[in-house]
């Protein structure tokens, strides 16, 4: 029986009782019905606190890799988001397909299990080592969503479009050429992946920055682009890029993007950590989505969101775990929040009028607009919506003697366990008892791959 009924479930309104979901065979809710009695005699599966699984809108899968693995000093200990990056790049160099499947599954199932029951992958290694296309030329990302499939994750696969290494079209350094790819590569990708859409599986693009791109041919994918598909882009991430902007076209990225481009609700601004107050206005007014990855942009020393001023102003946001030094929404949405007390030396910042509660505030903000950047129907417990859902464990210390309104802000600010203890997507569970149902054989394979990339550098 496709139903599920949940003592306490998060719907968009806020937290009901007695919650009765329904989905249909293709794992997409037709009836959410709040106060509803136990089906009488009915074998019906029942929880405790039932929540919309969160959207992962921002990921390049291969580099969970190299999590936790550039943490060390170079020599002059000058170190940067710049030097991480030619590691980065030098971790890309060799990378296989298989690897690239092996490294997404183990990070899809450990995502699932921290509660994100979607990923938007920005993927952007593309070309064989040597520079030349694969005999597919959707290879690598039939990959990945491979290791979404294989791991239960709903996905929105976004190729790159990656010209140049910076702005005003200089050329691609030898380190990038596997990522090379102009207008026509691209939508030649996007449309050899066309016949793998379906509930869980969505496809858009993603102009890799104003650096790699230009705005003429992000102005002709946009354009090519199926209608309602979603387009990300990395913006203003750290000042250099900003000041790189400002002496090469006279703009700062996102005024230049604003200037050119008819940026609206499709559009998802990866980041855009520095911003002038105009910049905030502009982006909150079109109706983007700012992709914001705390633990990332922490880790790399980009820079503080300005997240009140761009609340402030109607903006709507998401998050995404970027290079995966985090598997857990619970953790970006605290990062984010502490970022701002720690920046404005104040307490509960992310707020509304109508929302008092932070942990519930960003959690249905994130799920909001993290929907909306994965252009797929998720997000909410509602008909027509995905059942991707997470059951809390009610039986932890950290759930115990709370009030409803307490339990989003216990889950995001209070502990370090994961309190996720059941997953479903699309009707399916994924996750039972903190486990993933694929675990061990996703997790082999992932030992394997890891041996094999032991040595990088
Ligand atoms: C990326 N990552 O494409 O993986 C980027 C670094 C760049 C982040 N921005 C490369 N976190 O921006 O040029
Ligand atoms: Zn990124």
């Amino acid at each position: 029986m496709n139903r599920l009924l949940a003592r306490h479930a998060l719907l968009p309104g806020g937290w009901r009782d007695d919650v009765l979901l329904t989905w249909d065979a293709g794992g997409t809710l037709t009836a959410v019905t709040p106060d509803a009695p136990a089906p009488p005699g009915e074998n019906i599966a029942c929880v405790t606190y039932a929540l919309p699984g969160m959207i992962n809108l921002h990921s390049h899968s291969f580099q969970r890799a190299l999590a936790g693995r550039t943490e060390c000093a170079g020599a002059d200990s000058d170190d940067s988001f710049w030097t991480w990056r030619d590691l980065m790049y030098r971790f890309a160099r060799n990378i296989t397909p298989d690897q690239i499947e092996a490294i997404a599954a183990q990070l899809f199932a450990d995502c699932l299990r921290h509660g994100y029951t979607s990923v938007c992958e920005f993927h952007y290694v593309q070309r064989q080592p040597d520079g030349n296309w694969y005999d597919r030329p959707a290879e690598t990302a039939e990959r990945v969503i491979a290791a979404a499939r294989l791991a239960g994750i709903g996905v929105t696969m976004l190729p790159v479009l990656y010209s140049y290494s910076g702005f005003n079209e200089s050329p691609l350094t030898p380190a990038q050429q596997r990522f090379r790819t102009d207008a026509d590569d691209v939508l030649r990708v996007i449309e050899a992946l066309a016949g793998l859409r379906d509930g869980q599986t969505e496809v858009g693009v993603a102009p890799h920055s104003l650096r790699a791109a230009s705005l003429a041919q992000i102005g002709a994918v946009v354009a090519a682009l199926p209608p309602g598909r979603p387009v990300h882009l990395h913006i203003a991430e750290q000042q250099a890029e900003v000041r790189q902007s400002l002496a090469q076209t006279g703009r700062r990225p996102v005024e230049l993007l604003y200037d050119q481009v008819p940026v609206d609700g499709r559009w998802c601004l990866v980041h855009a950590t520095h911003l002038t107050p105009g910049e905030v206005r502009s982006i909150a007014a079109s109706g983007a989505v700012a992709g914001l990855c705390p633990t990332t942009e922490a880790n790399l020393g980009d820079g503080v969101f300005p997240l009140q001023a761009f609340l402030a102003a109607g903006g709507r946001f998401g998050i995404g775990s970027d290079s995966h030094v985090s598997h857990s929404p619970v953790e970006e949405l605290r990062w984010l929040e502490y970022g701002q007390r720690l920046h404005h030396q104040r307490r509960n910042i992310a707020v509304s009028t109508g929302q008092r509660q932070v942990g519930d505030f960003l959690w249905q903000g994130a799920l909001q607009g993290g929907a909306q950047a994965a252009g797929r129907p998720v997000g909410a417990l509602a008909p027509g919506r995905r059942a991707d859902v997470l059951v809390l464990d009610d039986a932890h210390p950290v759930l115990c003697g709370l009030a409803l309104s307490e339990v989003l802000g216990s889950l995001v600010f209070s502990g370090n366990d994961n309190l996720v203890r059941d997953v479903m997507v699309g009707g399916r569970w994924v996750v039972r008892n903190a486990q993933h149902v694929a675990q061990q054989a996703i997790a082999a394979r992932f030992r394997q791959t890891m041996a094999e990339l032991r040595e990088f550098r």
